[in-house]
Formats: C-alpha cells, structure tokens, sequence
C-alpha cells in the first residue's frame, strides 16, 4: 500500500527534556493516572474534516495545503485514499478514533440523494475493510446539515417541510452508518438551526421541529442497534447570527423539556464556550453538575478574535481546568476529538503531525497536572470549608429543603447581622494552582 507520510515515523513518547519535534513529551499512552491509563481518560479522536478535507482555503484565499492524497479531489478514489491516508495517520500517532460527517468521507451527489447514499455505503464498506484487525474505530458519527445551500434556511428548523425530510433522511442514513461502524455516538451540531432576524421567524414552530427530528432520531437509532450517546453540540454562532444551541445550560433545558435527556448529553467544544461568553471549564462544570458530560471537542480559539478558530489547544491552564473537571466528574463517556486545524501557513505534512503532538501533550499533561490538583486537595478542602456553614444547624435545614421562610427570617432577626461570610481567596488559590503547575 502507498505510504502517505513517508517522512514520518511511529510518534513514540521520549519524555519532557526531548528535543524530537516529532515525539511525545507527555503524552505516555499506558501511563496510568487515577486508575486509568492516560490512553484510556483521553480517547484521542481525528477529525475527519479538518485533517483530511481542509486544505487551509478562507473567505479570503484559496487552499495552501495539498490534501488531494494522490487522487482527484471529488471522486471516490479519493475518498478512499483519505481513508488509507487517515488510517496510516492515526496509527502513526497512536490515535484510535476518528469522528466524521457524512459529507468528509465521500463526495454528495449534486442531484440525487440516492445515489449519495450508494457511494456512502461504498465508502464505509471500505472503512470497515481497512480498519479490520485494527483497533481503529468510530467515535462519532454525524452528517453535515448546514454546507448544502438547500439548509440556507436551517435542516430541522428549515421553513420548508421538503428540507426537513432531507435533513430527516440523512439523519437516517448517518444513524445506520453509526451503526454499521460501531460509534460510540451521534452528534447533532445545529450550525444553521438559529436565525438571521426575527423578523422572518417562527421560533417556536422551528424548536418543535428540531425536538421532533431529535425525538425520531433516537427512536430510529434504538430499533436499528444504536447503544451510544446522541450528543448535541451547543454553539452560541456562527454561522448564524443567533444558534438555538447557544450553551450546554440552553441545550440541557430543551433536551429536558422535550423528553430527550436520557439519550442525549453534551458533546462540549473549547471555542465554542468561549464564544458563549464561558470558559471552557465552566461548560464541563455545567455537564457535570446536570449529569450530563459526554464527549468533547478539543481545540481553543484566539482571545482577541472573534470567531471560531478552531486552533489546536496548546493552553496547558485551560487543559488542565478542562481534565480537572473530567475527572471529578468521572470521566468522558466519549473522548477528546481534536476539531482543530492548522493555521493557513502551516501547510506540510509535517505540520499535521506536529499539530497532533502538541494537542495531544497539551492534553496528556492537563491531565497529569489535573490528577496533582486533585491528589494535592488544597482547592478541594478550601471549597469544602468554604460552605460548611451548610453541615449542621440551620445550614442542613436549608439543604434538606426542611426550613420555612418564616424559620429564617427568624434565624436573621435573632442575629440581628450576620458575620462576615469570608474571603474567597482568589488569589492564593490561583497560587496553588501555578505552584502545582510550575513544579
Ligand atoms: C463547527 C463544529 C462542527 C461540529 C460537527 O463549529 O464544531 O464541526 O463539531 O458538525
Ligand atoms: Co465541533
């Protein structure tokens, strides 16, 4: 078989004092971290789109890397050969997911949806044939719902019923090549279902059409054999003005509402938290809370820009937040798919390669510094000690909903004044966390 990246051997992990650009610094697949292997807390997943379709074209200018693989961009020989190329790329990582949409892995047929469907049968014959005797499998499925001018007005939440069955059928299809590959979950990112303006908007009617294609997704999915996670993928824009899924807080609310949150969690993307208005902890803390941690999407975006720039995470603070709330909520049912790309410059091969690395050790030692924090157990005691006016007395009244308003109100008036409630000691708890950092 052709070797797509002759230039790059197996990444094997050599430690932090390597200067290998093309070896893991952190990253030690079966180190074990709490009980679990770092391999096993951080379920590393290829993006199909961006490492093997993205070719570094903006609004702006045309493509800067070759991902033509050898084949005619547009055929099914080259949906094959990003197979063989994805295949020999992730094993060259140790990478054993990858994560699609139904139009990354083969070419849509402009006119006939049927047709579309044959070649994606051809395809993930073909996936399957090639992954064989690997341990290569599907994290996520999902289909592109917002690319095909016919979802310029939305796929579920489309105005047109003739869209809506589109979109309905490829759901259909997406679920039965979720099935038919093994994902481990099926992910709904509404980038169209939201609104341009109000004024041309029936929201409520769109919202119910949303939760009907998701409450028939699911029943679809269980009668075929899908045992994983449906998971949506909140975003608060882009590229719609306003996106229903603005916030996991927003999309646990609807999915609660319209009886769907015992098949559905949160998928929780870096860059789209922060263009909430979040962090990303913040957003994982809220899947944590609401029982509601899923799967995520691992990139992070540029602080002075506004928009989602899908830049590989390199932040050792923000992975290192993002894996502490991980653990204390027990773990990704799914994984860490990068859905990050290079920058438009970095256009070689090479470049793919290093891009990995440096998420996938951003990761590796968030993970490592993640499980200090925790073994260290100064944050954990000062929130502990923080609210311990809520173990006994009157504090226990308030948490097991036993006090009256009347009771309180009483409480207050005997104190006349309450004492101070204490400092938050932000600052040295930011000490902690750098001195565990940088030590
Ligand atoms: C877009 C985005 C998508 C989803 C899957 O911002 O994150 O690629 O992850 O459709
Ligand atoms: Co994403």
């Amino acid at each position: 078989m052709n070797e797509f990246f002759p230039n790059i051997p197996e990444i094997r992990f050599e430690g932090k004092d390597s200067k290998n650009p093309l070896a893991f610094k952190y990253y030690d697949a079966k180190k074990v971290i709490m009980g679990k292997t770092m391999e096993e807390h951080l379920n590393f997943a290829m993006a199909w789109w961006h490492n093997l379709c993205a070719n570094g074209v903006d609004m702006f200018g045309a493509g800067t890397a070759d991902k033509s693989f050898g084949a005619i961009p547009g055929t099914m020989e080259h949906a094959k050969a990003k197979v063989d190329a994805g295949i020999e790329f992730m094993k060259k990582l140790g990478i054993k997911y990858y994560c699609f949409h139904d139009a990354d892995i083969c070419p849509e047929d402009p006119e006939d949806i049927n047709e579309t469907n044959r070649r994606l049968d051809e395809i993930t014959d073909y996936i399957l044939e090639k992954t064989k005797g690997t341990d290569i499998k599907c994290l996520w499925a999902t289909c592109n719902m917002f690319s095909n001018p016919r979802f310029m007005n939305g796929a579920a939440s489309s105005n047109s019923a003739d869209v809506w069955c589109f979109a309905a059928a490829q759901v259909k299809k997406g679920l039965e090549n979720a099935v038919k590959l093994g994902a481990k979950g099926y992910v709904f990112w509404g980038g169209r279902e939201g609104y341009e303006t109000l004024l041309n908007t029936d929201m409520k009617l769109e919202q119910e059409n949303i939760a009907t294609l998701f409450s028939l997704a699911r029943d679809y999915g269980r009668k075929i054999g899908f045992t994983g996670d449906f998971y949506i993928e909140p975003k608060p824009k882009e590229p719609m003005k306003h996106q229903y899924d603005f916030d996991a807080a927003t999309a646990i609310g609807f999915l609660r509402k319209n009886g769907l949150d015992k098949d559905f969690r949160m998928n929780i993307e870096a860059n789209h938290a922060t263009l909430a208005g979040h962090t990303f902890q913040h957003e994982l803390r809220v899947c944590a809370v609401e029982d509601m941690m899923g799967s995520v999407d691992a990139n992070m975006g540029d602080t002075l820009l506004g928009w989602d720039t899908d830049q590989f995470p390199t932040n050792v603070y923000d992975t290192t937040m993002a894996m502490y709330e991980i653990l204390k909520a027990g773990g990704l049912r799914g994984g860490l798919n990068f859905d990050s790309k290079n920058r438009r410059p970095s256009n070689t091969p090479e470049d793919m390669f290093y891009a990995f690395i440096s998420g996938m050790d951003a990761f590796a030692l968030g993970l490592i510094k993640a499980a200090e924090i925790i073994e260290d157990g100064r944050i954990d005691a000062f929130v502990k000690d923080r609210y311990s006016s809520y173990s006994d007395g009157i504090g226990k009244k308030i948490r097991d909903r036993s006090i009256t308003l009347e009771e309180a109100a009483a409480h207050a008036a005997e104190l006349k004044k309450p004492a101070s409630p204490g400092s938050g000691r932000q600052e040295y708890l930011e000490t902690v966390v750098n001195n565990i950092l940088f030590s």
